[in-house]
Order: C-alpha cells, then sequence, then structure tokens
C-alpha cells in the first residue's frame, strides 16, 4: 500500500505552478498569427522542474523539483512541441516507489533512508548541446544526456572520465563560432567543499584545461563569466554549512557580514596565476556577459544589492527583504593591486534572465536579452542596447508572463543581433502558453509569429536553440561578423 498523492497547498504549487507531471507530445502547433520565418529550422530545447510527487514537506522552493525537457522542433514551416521527465536516478527510484523519497532542496540528510547514496540531481535547470550531444543539467550532478529527437533519457554521464568532479554547472558557455565548451563545478568534491575546477572542452569535447582551487567560502556558483583571456568566476556570500545540512537546515545561508570575491582565472593558465577581486556583500544568479578592455576585466550581472534568494536565511534564522535586480557592470583592473571592485548600474528597470547572441560570449557586444518585470505582475521581453542605452519591450499583456528569450541569428553569418526571439509566453488566465517570435532588432513591433498550445508551459529556467545543421553535423558553425 502506498500513500494517496497529496500537494500541500502552498503558494509554490498554486495557480500556474501547479505541478503538471505530464509529458506532451503535439505534431504541429496551431499558427495562431504570422508566419515562421523562412530558413528557421532546428531544435529549441528549455528545461524547468516540475514535481513527480510530493516531497513531504511544506518548504519546497521553485529551484528544486524533477527535471522536465521541452522541445520545439522547427521543421519545414511547422513546430512540433514535445516534453519527456529527465529520467534521473532520483526520478526512477521515486516512479518505483510511487511517492517521494527527497527532502528539503539539496540537503541529502532529509531524504528517505531508502534512497541513501543515490545521486540526486535533478536535470532541472538548461539544455546543453556539444560535439553532437543534448544534456539536461543542474549543478549538483553530473549531466544527464538525452536523446535529441524523442527527449529520451540515456543516462548520468562524466564525459568519459573528463569530469572528476562530483557535478558540472547548469550555466555552461558553448562557443559557437569554435565550438568550444566552457564549464565547471563547485563544491567539486562534495556539500559543503571549497573545491572548484574550471574544464575547457575542444570541438570534440577533449579536455584542453582544467584548473582546480579553493573558494573563500563553500558558495553558490549559478553562474560564471568568459572572456578571451580570463574566467570570471562570482563568489556570493549565499554559503553552505555540512553542520546546518546535517541537523535538517537549509542548503544555503546568507551572510550579509561577509563580502563577495572575484577570481580571474587564467583560461589556458594554471592556478597560480588567478587573480582576486572584493567588495560589499551582494549576490546574483546570472550573468549577461564579460569582455576584456586592454587590462580591465567588464562583468554585466544582474546584481541584487542583498540577498537574491530570500527563501535562503541568515544563520541567525532571519529572513532577508527580497531586493530587485539590476543590470550592472562590475570592472577589474588587473594593474590594482588591491583588488578592488568597481561597480555601475546600467539600467534602471529591474530585470533577469540575461541572454545574448551567442557568438559573442566573453567578447565586446552590443545587445543583452532580459526578462523586466512590471508591478502588475506582468513581465516583458527586453533588448538593450548598450549603444545607445536604450530599451526596446514586449509586454504579452496584464497578468501574463514571458520566459527567458533564446535568440536565433537570421544566418550564420548575419550581424550580431540581426535574428531572432523565441520566447514561450504563460498565459496565466487561460492556463496554457504560447511560443511567440521576435524580431530581435524590432521587439517592441510584437511577434511575427505566434504559435499556440493547448497545454501550459510550466515556467522553464533556461535552453538553448540547435540549429538543423548542428542536429546533423554535431557543429554550430556559426560566424562572428566583422563589425
Ligand atoms: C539557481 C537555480 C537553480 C539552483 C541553484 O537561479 C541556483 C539560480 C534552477 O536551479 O539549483
Ligand atoms: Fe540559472
Amino acid at each position: 500500500m502506498v500513500e494517496p498523492v497529496r500537494f500541500p497547498e502552498i503558494e509554490l504549487y498554486a495557480g500556474w505552478g501547479e505541478p503538471m507531471r505530464t509529458e506532451c507530445e503535439i505534431r504541429g502547433l496551431e499558427l495562431i498569427q504570422g508566419d515562421i520565418p523562412a530558413g528557421l529550422e532546428g531544435a529549441l530545447y528549455r528545461v524547468g522542474a516540475d514535481r513527480q510527487y510530493p516531497s513531504g514537506r511544506t518548504d519546497d522552493i521553485f529551484i528544486d523539483g524533477e527535471g522536465m525537457i521541452h522541445m520545439f522542433r522547427f521543421k519545414d514551416n511547422q513546430v512540433d512541441y514535445v516534453s519527456r521527465w529527465v529520467e534521473t536516478e532520483r526520478f526512477k527510484r521515486q516512479k518505483i516507489a510511487r511517492r517521494g523519497l527527497f527532502g528539503r532542496y539539496r540537503n541529502r540528510y532529509t531524504n528517505d533512508p531508502s534512497v541513501a547514496g543515490v545521486h540526486m540531481g535533478t536535470g532541472n535547470t538548461t539544455a546543453m548541446f556539444h560535439a553532437g550531444h543534448l544534456y539536461a543539467l543542474k549543478e549538483d550532478d553530473l549531466p544527464y544526456e538525452i536523446d535529441p529527437e524523442t527527449l529520451a533519457t540515456r543516462g548520468r554521464v562524466d564525459f568519459d572520465g573528463a569530469l572528476r568532479s562530483v557535478s558540472f554547472t547548469a550555466h555552461p558557455k558553448v562557443d559557437p563560432v569554435t565550438d568550444e565548451l566552457l564549464g565547471f563545478s563547485y563544491q567539486a568534491r562534495g556539500d559543503a567543499t571549497r573545491d572548484i575546477v574550471f574544464y575547457l572542452f575542444g570541438p570534440d569535447r577533449q579536455l584542453v584545461n582544467e584548473v582546480w582551487f579553493e573558494m573563500p567560502y563553500a558558495a553558490c556558483v549559478h553562474d560564471f563569466a568568459i572572456t578571451d583571456e580570463w574566467i570570471v568566476f562570482p563568489f556570493f556570500p549565499l554559503i553552505t554549512d555540512l553542520e546546518v545540512i546535517k541537523a535538517g537546515g537549509p542548503y544555503y545561508q546568507w551572510h550579509p557580514d561577509k563580502e563577495i570575491h572575484v577570481a580571474l582565472v587564467p583560461r589556458r593558465g594554471t592556478a597560480k596565476d588567478i587573480r582576486w577581486f572584493r567588495g560589499p556583500a551582494a549576490s546574483a544568479g546570472h550573468m549577461m556577459n564579460a569582455f576584456r578592455d586592454g587590462s580591465t576585466i567588464h562583468l554585466d550581472v544582474c546584481f541584487y544589492e542583498g540577498n537574491c534568494f530570500p527563501f535562503f536565511p541568515t544563520p541567525q534564522g532571519e529572513t532577508t527583504a527580497p531586493v530587485p535586480p539590476f543590470l550592472t557592470r562590475l570592472s577589474f583592473d588587473l594593474n590594482d593591486r588591491e583588488g578592488r571592485i568597481t561597480k555601475r548600474r546600467l539600467l534602471d528597470v529591474s530585470c533577469e534572465m540575461p541572454r545574448t547572441d551567442d557568438r559573442y560570449q566573453g567578447l565586446p557586444y552590443r545587445y543583452g536579452y532580459v526578462i523586466c518585470r512590471s508591478a502588475d505582475g506582468s513581465s516583458a521581453t527586453g533588448c538593450f542596447d548598450f549603444q545607445t542605452g536604450t530599451l526596446a519591450r514586449w509586454s504579452p499583456g496584464p497578468g501574463d508572463g514571458v520566459q527567458e528569450a533564446q535568440f536565433v541569428p537570421r544566418t550564420p553569418e548575419s550581424a550580431e543581433g540581426d535574428g531572432w526571439l523565441l520566447v514561450p509566453v504563460s498565459r496565466v488566465s487561460k492556463m496554457r502558453s504560447d511560443l511567440v517570435i521576435l524580431d530581435a532588432r524590432n521587439v517592441s513591433a510584437g511577434p511575427v509569429a505566434t504559435l499556440k498550445l493547448p497545454v501550459r508551459v510550466r515556467s522553464t529556467f533556461h535552453g538553448t536553440w540547435v540549429p538543423e545543421s548542428a542536429l546533423r553535423t554535431g557543429r554550430f558553425g556559426y560566424k562572428r561578423a566583422q563589425a
């Protein structure tokens, strides 16, 4: 006998956040406005968290839950939609038990004793395509490989032994021009360890460089940024304490008295060349980009002047008030032996989920794509032009929301920002979704095409676009246009 399935009545699972628990397959989405641009062929993969079974707790948080991978397959003037669970070890054990076996977010000491030692990754954060392989990623575990056509889970992988850390980031950077893969693992030797490792892989996934070093504390390193010479690792004082998690506490605690530290790691060098910078407590989840200007490195980040995750309390158990994120440029002067951080706000509109034309990751760039949130609960897709300082916006309307935008260049060699934004839209009042296509150079004009989904695409975090040619060859094959 197993218990009936009952989800707790908490805000997380009300309305749009209601667990969906459904795999979908829709061949040929209904086109309700406009036309699909000619030549737009490939797959948009996105990943989010759903809930297979209740955890038995009321303190679930939105970054937890079993991974669901979604595919929008663009081919022959039609778009198919498919979603499948990421069949992780956690998922499979719960499927057999017909109930939740894993407790508080990332806290193995709150799990059912029957799953002691089972890998806890959910594969719920992003999709990555590299060297012909597709993966679902969660930062506390190794990648899960996914079949790019059927979305069947092939299994947990360590890149043929190359990953010697316990995990791999959910914010890797795949350079779609060189087909290099840059990634890392933090708490790389297990919960609360200060080890971190940077990995650089070549286009055939051969390991080119690996740099192990130590963080100042056991931080949450959700994202990083790259430049041509230096890799940027920010450490914010959201810290794991082994004793606290052993006692069943939160995986991270917010330490307002501790500084942020930033490590600049040489892309092709070793740990002895790492440069360190420091500043007052603040935090961020997501980096938009970084680039080098002579001996200065600039990092553009959705920056919170406080705790970006108010559901992680202080060591005294206090909850901090939410603060809005603003696009901010942190600068690091390699000639400054004091290691000071210079800070400048770039945009006064609160925004998150930053993306770019990924051919310009690590290089000077002009355009950034964000989600702007309005006071009325709706959100808008924004295109920020760094050259003019202007923000173009499109909102789906009151009460509705946009998910993270995916840029697709019009052609493999088109100019920066010349292309499309693929945006899942949450039609909250109708409890279903749309996928809209915006012209990235004219976002405020509204969609050039709208595809209707008769179902809800529960909020996804991140994803990637894989052009048709890359699905066949394993190479993105993009070019950087000369400015
Ligand atoms: C983040 C997201 C996560 C996570 C830790 O946005 C940090 C930051 C989607 O999962 O596990
Ligand atoms: Fe993220």
